[in-house]
């Protein structure tokens, strides 16, 4: 307190001395910040710019934001469409395959040439018959054994090719035994008149897979000439 009271006292004093009396006072300050006035103004500029430009690039990054989710949810919903339309296309692919493509192919039919026989010994001549090769001459009351194989089980419709000379007259008859001994196909009866012609078994015999042994029977002749088998064949059901 004491120190204040004194400096008041010797500024008051420096105020009254004719030195400071007769110091002109200047009429106004120096103005030190006014050269500086503009340059903090463009510094408070180009902060104002700057926060725009801040809030101008989060609002951006917000907005590219929402539309990369919207894109990467239609992706996934295209992606979800193209499974739906691969399973529809792989089921109608299914559906064409197995229309074109039988699942199963057909069997092969059995055909066995009546030549090929070794017993009983049969009298063997040539045949202008389709496939040509040869015939058998046939006997009333002869068994004629084929063994073969059979590539796929089931029942197999017989039929014989059969023949005889232009001097026939009547129809011959003959069936098959299968296994040896059982009447399989019921008879099975051709013209003579010397014109060849397939005839139809009117009852399917079962056969399994693997090797069987089917019998030829001849139960009856046209008369007044000879008559003949080229081939018979076996056709699946
Ligand atoms: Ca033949």
């Amino acid at each position: 307190m004491k120190r204040t009271l004194a400096l008041i006292l010797t500024c008051l004093t420096l105020l009254a001395s004719p030195a400071f009396a007769q110091t002109p006072m200047p009429q106004t300050p120096p103005d030190v910040l006014g050269p500086m006035a503009a340059d903090a103004q463009a510094i408070q500029n180009y902060k104002s710019w700057l926060e725009r430009s801040v809030v101008d690039v989060y609002s951006w990054i917000a907005t590219q934001q929402t539309t990369q989710q919207a894109l990467q949810q239609q992706i996934t919903d295209l992606k979800t469409q193209m499974a739906v339309q691969s399973q529809t296309i792989g089921n109608l692919q299914s559906q064409m395959n197995a229309l074109i493509t039988p699942a199963t192919p057909p069997a092969a039919p059995i055909h066995i040439e009546a030549e090929s026989i070794t017993i009983p010994s049969v009298y063997i001549g040539s045949t202008t018959d389709i496939g040509g090769g040869a015939k058998i001459t046939l006997i009333q009351g002869t068994k004629y054994s084929y063994t073969f194989s059979v590539a796929s089980p089931g029942n197999y419709i017989f039929s014989a090719r059969l023949g005889s000379d232009p001097a026939t007259t009547g129809s011959t008859s003959v069936h098959f035994e299968y296994p040896a001994g059982t009447n399989a196909t019921g008879p099975i009866t051709a013209a003579g008149g010397g014109t060849w012609g397939t005839a139809l078994a009117s009852k399917a015999v079962a056969l399994p897979a693997g090797s069987v042994t089917v019998v030829f029977v001849v139960d009856s002749l046209a008369p007044s000439g000879n008559s003949y088998l080229n081939f018979f064949e076996g056709k699946l059901q």
